[in-house]
């Protein structure tokens, strides 16, 4: 692997260009997007041999493995789906939407679909799913059992898309994921005059107020497959000046999507520097930043760029659809970086202040460990931390293009 390394090094620095002026940081973005490319290229040709390599060993001891080379699923860029393939997605994400919740109405008044029923797990669980220990594998978990939903109760063929973020930093608004045609994830919000994010920390937790750069939107989504959506639940909080609905969230709250997509915020935060990370808690530190503080990652920068209601609402966010593509590329950013080094980084769980079982291990609390359960409530069922940490065993066979 040593040809990545050098690579990734090479990436780091072209992405350091970023300070240079507008006028030549379009080329700039364009070369370091080359080169993560050619990154991705190196890391899928390793974990290819390395699952060539390890069925190979396993049947020679007479074990079948579950995940082979030719049961191998991939997800891929929802750019690069045909028309076809995105209809499908929209079509079974509208079904999800479309099916009773099993969300009992004393659990969640609010909860009226399938899909409500991960909003509801999510909003539960915000204060111990983020900044602790069981983040990326629960948000792991958490994407896969939507893609199950939607294959299992909405005959979805497909798989989980996710978003590049940085093929379309300057302007994900006119990406195909956003630009309003009958096969985006709906539109950007119309525009209206306004000032960005100041997101604001819930009760409890340590930070200030920290004023985020403004989208290009603002208003109601009106165009492409979600215009107009219903969103059921929230708002419950992170923003400044919003008022939680009723039952703190978990109530029938019934308001239209909106939106604030915007290069401003998605070129300061979405880039490759996590390759470059040589431990899980530096790579949790780059990817997700310090909350609070204007370093709030690619994790935190690409849900402010999708921002709006309820996507800028660190609880809520998952009733936006935008908020499936994100996390499968945080999932495709995660997979890629333990394919460096499969045999450390899949059994790697420690993280320093946020591999604890307390958000930034405030207040202090034991570290997560892998027996950890990863409780999906009403959404699905749960699993534990060590059965998610390889996308290719336990319940997984998949990789990303
Ligand atoms: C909701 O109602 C069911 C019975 O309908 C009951 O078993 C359950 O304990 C209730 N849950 C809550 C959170 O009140
Ligand atoms: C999925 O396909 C089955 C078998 O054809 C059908 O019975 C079922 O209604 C379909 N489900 C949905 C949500 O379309
Ligand atoms: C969405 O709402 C807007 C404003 O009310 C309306 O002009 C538009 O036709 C609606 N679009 C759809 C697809 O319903
Ligand atoms: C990548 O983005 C992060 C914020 O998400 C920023 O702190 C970092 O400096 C950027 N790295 C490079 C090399 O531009
Ligand atoms: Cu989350």
């Amino acid at each position: 692997m040593k040809t990545t390394t050098l690579l990734v090094t090479s990436v780091a620095a072209v992405m350091a260009s970023g300070a240079v002026a507008d006028r030549v940081l379009s080329s700039a973005l364009f070369e370091a997007q080359k080169q993560a490319e050619a990154l991705v290229t190196e890391i899928k040709s390793a974990f290819a041999d390395e699952l060539r390599e390890r069925t190979i060993e396993l049947r020679k001891r007479g074990q079948e493995p579950a995940c082979t080379p030719d049961k191998l699923v991939t997800r891929r860029e929802y750019g690069t789906l045909s028309r076809q393939e995105k209809l499908d997605y929209i079509n079974a994400v509208k079904c999800l939407q479309s099916l009773p919740a099993r969300t009992p109405a004393n659990v969640s008044s609010g909860a009226k679909s399938r899909f409500d029923d991960f909003v509801v797990t999510h909003i539960q669980q915000t204060m111990t799913i983020h900044y602790t220990g069981n983040f990326m594998p629960w948000h792991r978990w958490f994407v896969w059992s939507y893609e199950n939903a939607l294959r299992e109760e909405c005959n979805y063929t497909g798989y989980q898309p996710y978003w590049d973020w940085a093929r379309y930093a300057e302007a994900p608004q006119d990406s195909p994921l956003f630009d309003g045609s009958d096969t985006s994830l709906g539109g950007n919000g119309d525009y209206i005059p306004h000032k960005g994010p100041v997101i604001s920390p819930p009760p409890g937790v340590g930070g200030g107020d920290i004023q985020l750069p403004a989208g290009v939107g603002g208003s109601f989504v009106t165009t492409g497959a979600f215009a107009n959506m219903t969103v059921n639940l929230g708002p419950v909080g992170g923003l400044l000046g919003v008022e939680p609905g009723p039952d703190g969230g978990l109530g029938y709250n019934p308001r239209r999507l909106k939106r604030d997509l915007g290069g401003a915020m998605n070129m300061r935060y979405a880039n490759w520097t996590t390759m470059n990370t040589p431990d899980f808690d530096a790579y949790r530190h780059v990817s997700e930043g310090v909350p609070y503080t204007a370093e709030i990652g690619p994790h935190g920068g690409i849900h402010y760029t999708i921002g709006g209601d309820p996507g800028g609402d660190l609880f809520t966010s998952p009733a936006d659809p935008a908020f499936w593509v994100h996390h499968g590329q945080m999932d495709r950013m995660w997979t890629y970086w333990q394919a460096l080094d499969p045999a450390t980084r899949k059994a790697e769980i420690k993280a320093g202040n946020y591999g604890h079982i307390t958000w930034a291990n405030d207040p202090p609390s034991r570290e997560t460990s892998l027996s950890d359960v990863i409780d999906m409530g009403y959404a699905a069922p749960s699993i534990t931390i060590g059965e998610v940490m390889d996308t290719t065993s336990g319940p997984f066979c998949y990789f990303y293009l």
